[in-house]
């Protein structure tokens, strides 16, 4: 039988899986409005009609970076003239200067593979933070990053994670995944985790108790295939686990990275698309987020009708997307979000960094 978005429409109300085949038609049919109106009845029936919003800082401790990967813009050798480390003194007054609005209760920790910090030096700005600012939620530190401290550390994952935990570290977040393909992985960022390491983290982080959210990386050289195929990957790891959180679609954004020339940023409508598919093939993940320092307000609140429930945050301090050029503003207020979730006819649910609900308005 030929896959029509008609079949893929049956499937889903009555509640069947799609397949890989479905994922695939959905991406070659144009029909846009029809694509973002099953994600928003699937979005309807996942998590009704809170979209969550936080308000927080992200703290990239260091741009310096041992991964040189083709996309990145942010990265790079302790060499160049860009290259930054914050001292811990550094971080913390950052962080008293964002805490003086006593709404700000989430910290985003994200940074690059410094070739010469020690393991410890993690560890200890986590107890430190923690110290200084009890009441705070930290996530922080992608899969890829505690690769790397399994490998300066000589420490298991598990081990790892177990230290992080007990220092303070209550959720990771999803940066790393990339495109879960090897292939893809060899060519954009060799000098990091492979696909099975980074699903390893994952999985032993659920199995320790901790959430963590997954992205995807696309609008690169990836094929539609592979897209689908990562969608599958983290589908079948939340079967198995059930700790994935939040899953983020990052639209490459190649101005400043190695691949500026030969790749132009993708367009609203594969943006929208791509939203939609996401929310139909990942039923079993609660929170598909439209991140607007990527998408831009706009966009993002476009977004909320095609499958999306979370917006991210009023997010201070974000380095690593703005280093690519993106167009959107350097933070954004929580009265703004507010307001564009309201206009969107959602309600707007404050939460905190495992998507715990502190308050709706
Ligand atoms: O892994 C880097 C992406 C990630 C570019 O979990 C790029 O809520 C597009 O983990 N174009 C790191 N994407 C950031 C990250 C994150 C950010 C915000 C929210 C959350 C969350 C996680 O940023 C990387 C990579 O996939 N990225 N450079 C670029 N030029």
């Amino acid at each position: 039988m030929d896959i029509t978005l008609d079949t893929i429409e049956d499937k889903i109300h009555s509640g069947q899986r799609l397949s890989k085949e479905d994922g695939l038609a959905l991406y070659s049919s144009n029909d846009l409005a029809r694509i973002g109106q099953l994600a928003d009845s699937v979005r309807k029936k996942i998590s009704g009609d809170y979209v969550y919003y936080n308000v927080n800082l992200h703290v990239n401790l260091t741009n310096i970076c041992i991964g040189q990967c083709k996309f990145c813009a942010f990265g790079c050798k302790s060499s160049s003239d860009k290259a930054y480390e914050l001292t811990k003194q550094s971080v913390l007054s950052r962080i008293a200067k964002a805490a003086e609005d006593p709404d700000m209760k989430n910290l985003h920790i994200v940074s690059g593979l410094h070739p010469d910090w020690p393991y410890e030096y993690y560890l200890d700005i986590i107890k430190t933070i923690k110290a200084n600012f009890p009441l705070l939620h930290l996530k922080g530190f992608t899969g890829v990053e505690i690769m790397h401290f399994v490998k300066i550390s000589g420490k298991s994952i598990e081990t790892v994670l177990r230290e992080l935990i007990a220092a303070g570290l209550e959720a990771m977040p999803g940066g790393g995944a990339e495109i879960l393909d090897d292939s893809i992985r060899q060519i954009l960022c060799p000098n990091k985790a492979t696909s099975t390491e980074w699903l390893e983290v994952a999985r032993t982080a659920h199995r320790l108790g901790i959430t963590t959210n997954a992205s995807m990386l696309y609008g690169h050289i990836e094929t539609k295939e592979q897209r689908i195929n990562h969608l599958l990957t983290l589908r079948a790891l939340q079967d198995e686990t059930g700790g994935l959180q939040t899953f983020i679609c990052f639209p490459f954004q190649p101005k400043n990275t190695a691949l500026e020339d030969s790749i132009t940023r993708t367009s609203v409508w594969d943006d929208l698309k791509t939203m939609a598919i996401s929310r139909l093939m990942l039923d079993n993940i609660h929170n598909i987020k439209a991140y607007w320092v990527m998408l831009t307000l706009p966009v993002a609140m476009l977004a909320l009708g095609f499958g999306a429930n979370d917006i991210d945050g009023t997010v201070g301090g974000e380095k690593i997307m703005h280093a690519a050029g993106v167009s959107s503003q350097k933070a954004l207020s929580k009265n703004i979000l507010i307001d564009a979730i309201r206009e969107a006819g959602r309600i707007p649910a404050e939460c905190d960094c495992n998507s715990k609900i502190i308050r709706t308005f």
